[in-house]
């Protein structure tokens, strides 16, 4: 058997947006995604978030459906529309309800609830004000931030401020393939200043209101080279990694943006953006890290080769090549030691902090049979990936808890419906929930604490 510390916790995570529906319902009002999903071809059969998992009127079942499986920790996010429907200005009472409930539902089965303040539903009205690429949202978000505890602090000891920011800023202002759609590279970069900005005001904001533990999730990758033997895929590497990982890690865990980092991105004019004492307020000090992840990438050197879809702006002349192993349905390559990898250089890299994998698991083409969802394939990514947390754990890595991506099939952003991530499978058309093949397999996982040999 291949066992875990007794204090390592096991859960599952969700997102609002991704789940609950009820868009309308008691005063929330329209975020990026709502106006996102709207717009032709910006979603896979122009789906939207309105119904989702109806989670919103179902909480109690999908938490019963926890407690069935023994998790012991439920990472969810709270709709930042539904608590300020303006984005600043004033709180809305029934919003906060919502939550109040989950959070009581949640303590009733000894489930820890662990909120993340922001995952990507960010208040329309402050896109009409320029989103995350205005200062003013980081300051929203502080405020919001005092709000939420303000409720849900008495009963609320973990909380973490925001979902991958790398998505965030380069995916909705870069590539636009996310919410808001926007594609320009210098937008992109104005919005992770904020986006860690808004990580650092929240954290101190938080602090403030007395809460016990704060963190940020992240989604950093592995960046390997094609060729091991490459120099110019090794300087490849290093600008990737730059711009996905050390970017968001190294003012939050160190002592602000790295030179090089910052030497890229002087092409796209002055960063107005940084002001004198914002790496100070960044570096507020974090109780967890929490990591998100699915897949390494591989990265070569081809000059001449264009620059991509904006997902990395400026890194021109750089091919990420296709997967040669296999994959999930979303085409990423399935790679457990890419997990380890990344866990042993953040406790090397960045020591003292604890970390958490805050989601992991695989989209996989699910058929329902009867009362059984067949997903062996699920089932041996999980194994593999936790067999790679236990062996950085073994290497002396802080690694707390796991929490599996996730709970239900959901609204996977641009993919829509059409890629299942759960545990737990979701008809759309009935809202009937079936247990896969891989949330039994992960009851038992919990239930012995550990993996089968
Ligand atoms: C994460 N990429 O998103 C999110 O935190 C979840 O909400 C999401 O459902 C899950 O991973 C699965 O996708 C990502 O293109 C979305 O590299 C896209 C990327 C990475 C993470």
């Amino acid at each position: 058997m291949i066992s875990f510390p007794d204090t390592f916790v096991w859960g599952a995570s969700t997102a609002a947006y991704q789940i609950e529906g009820a868009v309308d319902a008691d005063g929330r009002s329209p975020s990026i995604w709502d106006t996102f999903s709207r717009t032709p071809g910006a979603v896979a059969g122009g789906q939207t978030g309105d119904e989702a998992c109806d989670h919103y009127r179902r909480y109690r079942d999908d938490v019963a459906l926890m407690a069935d499986l023994g998790l012991r920790a439920y990472r969810f996010s709270i709709a930042w529309p539904r608590v300020r429907p303006g984005g600043d200005g004033p709180t809305n009472e029934r919003g906060l309800d919502f939550y109040d409930r989950l959070v009581d539902e949640l303590h009733r089965y000894g489930i820890t609830p662990m909120p993340t303040l922001y995952h990507w539903d960010l208040p329309q009205a402050l896109e009409d004000r320029g989103g995350w690429t205005n200062r003013r949202t980081a300051e929203a978000f502080a405020e919001y931030a005092t709000v939420v505890h303000d409720r849900l602090g008495d009963r609320v000891d973990c909380w973490t401020t925001l979902n991958e920011p790398w998505c965030s800023a380069y995916l909705g202002y870069g590539s636009g393939i996310h919410a808001p759609g926007r594609r320009d590279p210098a937008a992109a970069f104005a919005a992770v200043h904020h986006l860690l900005l808004a990580h650092g005001l929240g954290t101190q904001a938080l602090r403030a209101a007395g809460a016990r533990s704060v963190g940020l999730v992240v989604n950093p990758v592995a960046v390997r080279p094609d060729d091991p033997t490459s120099a110019a895929d090794a300087d490849a590497v290093r600008l990737i990694d730059g711009l996905h990982n050390r970017i968001f890690l190294d003012p939050v865990l160190g002592d602000g943006y790295p030179a090089d980092v910052l030497a890229h991105l002087s092409r796209f004019g002055e960063p107005t953006w940084l002001a004198e004492s914002d790496e100070k307020t960044i570096a507020a000090p974090i109780d967890l890290l929490g990591i998100n992840y699915y897949n390494p990438v591989y990265v070569a050197a081809r000059p001449g080769a264009p620059e991509g879809n904006g997902t990395y702006p400026g890194a021109a002349g750089i091919e990420f090549r296709a997967p040669t192993g296999p994959t999930t349905a979303m085409g990423w390559e399935i790679d457990p030691t890419g997990l380890s990898d990344l866990l042993r250089r953040l406790h090397h890299d960045y020591p003292g902090t604890p970390l958490w994998v805050t989601e992991n698991g695989g989209a996989f083409d699910d058929q329902v049979s009867g009362d059984h969802v067949p997903d062996d394939d699920r089932i041996s990514y999980l194994d593999g990936h936790l067999r790679a947390v236990h062996t950085a754990l073994r290497g002396g890595v802080d690694v707390r808890g796991y929490l599996a991506w996730s709970l239900l099939d959901n609204f996977e952003w641009a993919e829509g419906y059409s890629k299942r991530f759960g545990l737990v499978h979701v008809d759309y058309r009935t809202q009937r929930r079936t247990l896969k093949d891989s949330a039994h397999w992960y009851r038992s996982v919990i239930a012995r604490n550990a993996l089968p040999d």
